[in-house]
């Protein structure tokens, strides 16, 4: 079919992320479908993976996708009942189908609805978001692109799992939850766990209406025994209930208020839109990401899918040096990589690291080849099963052992895209002179822009960030997010490391208010963002 090309189809952080309206603009799901399609080595006879969070909007495209897979020559699409699959099942799907990539429908932690915004992300043949060099390609491809391939078949029924044809291609519907919770069982200690929950241990997961709910019905409730009522807003919606589905203390709020309240269970949990990220909290603790990742890696091994050990670690820049200190002790290599997770996984492909994280919310293994809430929060209550203690002594003991990262982001919303720009440029103009600066009685040790070659295929990416490095350490970064889909978004990231005979009980915000003042001064946040203080502190 004709159609003409639209020129803001530029991937982000991960893939194309709009408002539902732009992508409900005649054509526009077809053409980057088919910009996808044409990218591709050969698709004739191939398998494709299709699933999406279920969001405003994941019914309609699903079936477009389908259509156009077999009008492109696909062989078969295995396609998620419902059209309902997480992002880290989409992955694991890739990989067990040996299909030739899958399509992923989210717009991941951003809000749904018809107001609310969409996204459509293409996953290669390992599993792990497009590559950039693809991703380029494929917007390259959008702004050009002059027809589409679909048919004209009816809608599939996708409420019911079994095979069935669409034109000449194969079309499987099939179960995700069986598949994953399979997975899962290989790797943790699932009779641990069962144990635990049944001596009185109580947790809370929360799946923010999202995709991961039925997931976390299955496991918790029906495999480990946890009571019923185990998991919150565990029925998938195409609004998320009208919430952002987005596992931080601001859009989970009641999750922290209860976890800081008398009748905290022990462990509470949430995960986003599509069920890659997580949040850990106990009783009257939250754990930061950046910590999470690193008690992970310390202690991945009192799980069955890790008890040999773990290869190495890797983590994005702007997340805390916590598991720096972990992969010391380990004797493992550590791996600093530039913000998404399609970094990580030559490194995951060449065995180089077994676990990875990031400081949004992401965690992470060799299991599959995206960030997996549900594995994180499983490997947690793995650890809590075979050591017995609370969340919140297992994190004293952690910082009594290898020191802590006082670690915090700030983000600024929905800002102007001029004033986050200058202020990105102006720090960029004067990396070089600021070297050897005092500020705040702190010399500035070095002054980059973040820039990383991949080990393992030698490709470039640079301009990945801000990165101020101290004389003891403390790193400020400052960044633009690529996942927002109003304005622009910049994170700033603060880093401070404090040894373990050092002051470990400090509130978070009083410990890097220093490092605050100094990224202000340095940065000039108010005056370029007219801003006087963050959205979201996490
Ligand atoms: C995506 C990527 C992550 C990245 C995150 C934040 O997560 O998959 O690797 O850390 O965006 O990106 P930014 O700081 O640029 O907003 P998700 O969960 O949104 O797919």
């Amino acid at each position: 079919m004709a159609t003409t090309p639209f020129e803001d189809q530029r991937p982000g952080t991960s893939g194309l992320r709009k408002r539902v309206r732009v992508f409900e603009q005649p054509n526009y799901v077809e053409n980057f479908v088919q910009s996808i399609f044409d990218c591709l080595d050969g698709v004739d006879g191939q398998t494709l993976i299709v699933g999406g969070d279920g969001r405003y909007y994941n019914d309609v495209v699903v079936q477009k996708v389908i259509r156009m897979a077999a009008a492109n020559g696909f062989g078969r699409v295995v396609c998620a009942k419902d059209g309902l699959m997480s992002t880290p099942g989409v992955s694991q799907a890739i990989r067990e189908y040996s299909a030739l990539g899958g399509i992923v429908l989210s717009a991941s932690h951003n809000p749904g609805g018809p107001e609310g915004d969409f996204g459509i992300k293409y996953n290669i043949g390992n599993g792990g978001p497009a590559p950039e060099r693809l991703t380029e390609a494929i917007f390259a491809r959008s702004t050009a692109i002059d027809s589409y391939h679909t048919m004209a078949s009816d809608d599939v029924d996708l409420s019911r799992p079994g095979d069935t044809e669409v034109g000449p291609m194969a079309l499987s519907i099939v179960d995700p939850v069986a598949a994953y919770s399979a997975l899962m069982e290989k790797l943790f200690d699932f009779d641990a766990i069962t144990d635990l929950l049944a001596g009185g241990f109580l947790m809370r997961f929360d799946a923010m209406h999202a995709v991961t709910g039925p997931y976390g019905r299955h496991i918790f409730e029906k495999l480990l025994g946890a009571p019923a009522g185990t998991v919150i807003n565990g029925q998938p919606k195409p609004d998320f209930g009208g919430e952002a589905p987005d596992p931080n203390p601001v859009h989970a709020k009641h999750l922290v208020d209860l976890a800081m309240s008398a009748d905290s269970p022990d462990f509470l949990a949430a995960s986003d839109g599509d069920g890659d990220r997580n949040m850990i909290l106990g009783r009257g603790i939250i754990v930061a990401p950046s910590d999470s990742l690193a008690v992970l890696a310390a202690n991945a091994h009192l799980a069955p899918g890790y008890a040999q050990g773990i290869s190495g670690i890797a983590r994005s820049m702007p997340t805390s040096a916590a598991a720096d200190k972990v992969a010391q002790k380990l004797g493992v290599d550590l791996y600093e990589v530039p913000t998404g997770w399609k970094y990580f996984c030559n490194l995951l492909d060449a065995e180089k690291i077994t676990i990875c994280g990031e400081e949004s919310a992401g965690t992470g293994s060799d299991h599959v080849r995206e960030k997996d809430g549900l594995w994180a929060i499983l490997m947690w209550l793995n650890i809590l099963a075979a050591r017995r203690k609370g969340v919140a002594e297992i994190m004293t003991d952690h910082w009594a052992k290898f020191g802590r990262n006082y670690y915090s982001r700030h983000d600024y919303e929905g800002v102007e895209a001029a004033g986050a720009a200058a202020l990105m440029g102006s720090l960029r103009d004067r990396l070089s002179s600021l070297p050897g600066s005092v500020y705040g009685g702190q010399i500035i040790q070095s002054a980059d822009d973040f820039a990383y070659v991949d080990p393992i295929d030698g490709s470039k990416a640079e301009k990945q960030g801000i990165r101020l490095i101290f004389a003891d350490g403390a790193r400020i970064i400052l960044r633009l997010s690529g996942t927002g889909t109003v304005g622009a978004t910049v994170r700033l990231y603060m880093d401070r490391y404090e040894p373990p005979e050092g002051d470990l009980g400090q509130d978070t915000q009083v410990a890097l208010a220093g490092l605050k003042a100094i990224a202000e001064e340095v940065a000039g946040i108010r005056s370029h963002l007219g801003r006087d203080a963050p959205d979201v502190i996490t």
